[in-house]
């Protein structure tokens, strides 16, 4: 199977007019021929802006979320036809900061994959277990349900999805799983997906997430398993995040 790494940021909600001109700029100008593939996931407001800055490029432009209705009465929420409009190629869906801070849980995240797939839009789904349920030896069982909540309402089409694997206590915290406890958990939701979708698992992308950083990318990116990332802070910095990219190549 042919399959390129995945390297995409997700900015959160950090973001300017002006910040942004610059870093894609720098990022651009670093690429060079590289030969994975790269996105960006970038705050709602700035979709229209970035997405004429890396139009005809090698970034692809990416959101942080996807509203689960089609249109309609939802204060605050961006349709996946919407983002469609701006060119939209990916969509962060599940993250954990949706699940802890927006009482997120597995039945929208679902809805939320099949809405983005619906659209053309790639969802990268994001699994991972909380510090208190991994000391409780509850990692498989809490990756494999989230997991599943997607596959069970998306079964035909589980092989356009990309996963990302991000244990919530190596978020934002400056902790990173080591390459052998990621790729432990790779394993599983590849052999997860492998049930689910037989060959097809074998091209299903299932980044690392969980401030990886231009440091520890090398050897995360070299686990069998891992087949790019999801960056957070990384990723507001050119040259960290064209070190992350170089690492993917
Ligand atoms: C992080 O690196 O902290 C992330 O949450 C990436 O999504």
């Amino acid at each position: 199977v042919h399959k390129s790494k995945l390297i995409a940021g997700n900015w959160k909600m950090n973001a300017s007019l002006a910040s942004n001109e610059t870093l894609l700029k720098a990022v651009l100008e670093g690429l060079g021929a590289s030969v994975c593939d790269v996105a960006v996931c970038v705050p709602g407001p700035y979709l229209a802006q970035v997405g004429g800055i890396v139009s005809g490029s090698a970034i692809a432009l990416g959101a942080q979320d996807v509203s689960a209705h089609p249109s309609g009465a939802y204060t605050g929420e961006q349709s996946a036809a919407m983002l469609q409009e701006f060119g939209v190629r990916y969509a962060i869906v599940g993250h954990s900061e949706r699940r802890q801070y927006h009482g997120e849980r597995d039945e929208v995240v679902s809805a939320k994959t099949a809405m983005a797939l619906r659209h053309g839009i790639t969802p990268i789904v994001c699994v991972g277990e909380t510090l208190a349920e991994r000391e409780a030896g509850q990692t498989e069982e809490v990756v494999k349900r989230q997991l599943a909540a997607v596959i069970h309402d998306n079964g035909h089409c589980i092989s356009e999805i990309v996963v990302a694997y991000e244990p919530v206590w190596a978020i934002g915290t400056g902790k990173t799983a080591t390459p052998e406890q990621a790729q432990a958990v790779h394993h599983l939701l590849r052999a997860q997906l492998h049930h689910a979708a037989g060959d097809h698992a074998a091209g299903i992308r299932i980044l690392y997430g969980g401030s990886m950083n231009a440091a520890n990318a090398p050897q995360l990116l070299a686990q069998p398993d891992i087949d790019g990332g999801l960056i957070g802070g990384a990723s507001l910095k050119s040259a960290d995040f064209l070190q992350i990219i170089a690492a993917a190549n």
